[in-house]
């Protein structure tokens, strides 16, 4: 009856956890996506498309390991703040994080062709940025919760003006379906990766003004559709399929022939 709970989900475990609704169709979502990227890949033996392939399938693989530990409860914590209200942290998050982020960089530094100083100063900024996020969400004060979110959006600043300058000034040297391919994955980035901080600021980590349940849900289709739908348009480019080198698209046909 109460719309507010209608909207935080539906306690699936009966353990008092509304949320776990968008955990469990969080975790179908990205096993879904870790077949289908596993089905799509199948038979390919370019050796260049199997990097980017094997890349795209551990996203998501890894994010369902992350899920359904969090569905069952297990990446949950409790902090308890000063004032002695207690949040419920699912930190289990962060540990996806720290690993699929880096993994979605690098396929934008594989599409760019950036030299490997670019790749790690990128990837390290990237992992400081969650390391960063998860202290603030464990802190127990709000000056300190603030202060940690300030530190990991610096970096996530970082990181965007990176893949805005230096990625996309050598991604100008590809071929042109390489840099469509290229241009689409940074806006998609740039809008998708931006939410985040907006949600934890506002969500239970931060204000308090969305609560668990509808920040779970807009982290469930935040994490899918930087997860699956940036590895569909990523293997939808003809010219990483095996392609990479010569422009024209004899080559990739072969390769990605039993699609
Ligand atoms: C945190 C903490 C607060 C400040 C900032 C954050 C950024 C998180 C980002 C996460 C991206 C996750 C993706 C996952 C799925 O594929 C850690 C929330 C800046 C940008 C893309």
């Amino acid at each position: 009856m109460d719309p507010i709970a209608l909207q935080a989900g539906y306690d699936l475990l009966g353990d008092g956890r509304p949320e776990t609704l968008w955990l469990g169709i969080g975790t179908l979502l990205m096993i879904i996506g870790t077949f289908y990227f596993i089905a799509r890949g199948w038979g390919v033996t370019d050796k260049e498309a199997r990097e980017y392939y094997a890349i795209t399938i551990l996203v998501p693989g890894i994010a369902s390991a992350a899920y359904l530990s969090m569905f069952f409860g297990i990446g949950l914590t409790e902090v308890e703040l000063v004032g002695g209200e207690v949040l419920d942290i699912y930190y289990a998050r962060y540990a996806d994080w720290l690993f699929t982020t880096p993994l979605l960089l690098l396929d934008l530094c594989l599409l760019a062709k950036v030299d490997r100083v670019t790749t790690g100063t990128l990837i390290g900024v990237d992992a400081l940025m969650i390391v960063t996020g998860l202290i603030g969400a464990l802190s127990h004060t709000p000056l300190a919760r603030y202060t940690w979110w300030l530190f990991s959006t610096i970096a996530f600043l970082f990181v965007l003006y990176y893949l805005l300058t230096s990625l996309r000034s050598a991604a100008r040297e590809r071929s042109e379906d390489v840099q469509s391919t290229f241009n689409t994955l940074t806006a998609l980035v740039a809008v998708l990766w931006t939410a985040y901080p907006i949600l934890w600021i506002i969500g239970t980590e931060g204000a308090g003004v969305v609560g668990l349940g509808v920040e779970t849900l807009a982290f469930m289709v935040l994490d899918v559709t930087a997860k699956v739908g940036f590895g569909f348009v990523l293997l939808r480019s003809r010219a990483i399929l095996g392609d990479t080198e010569a422009p024209e698209p004899s080559a990739g046909a072969e390769a990605s022939a039993a699609d």
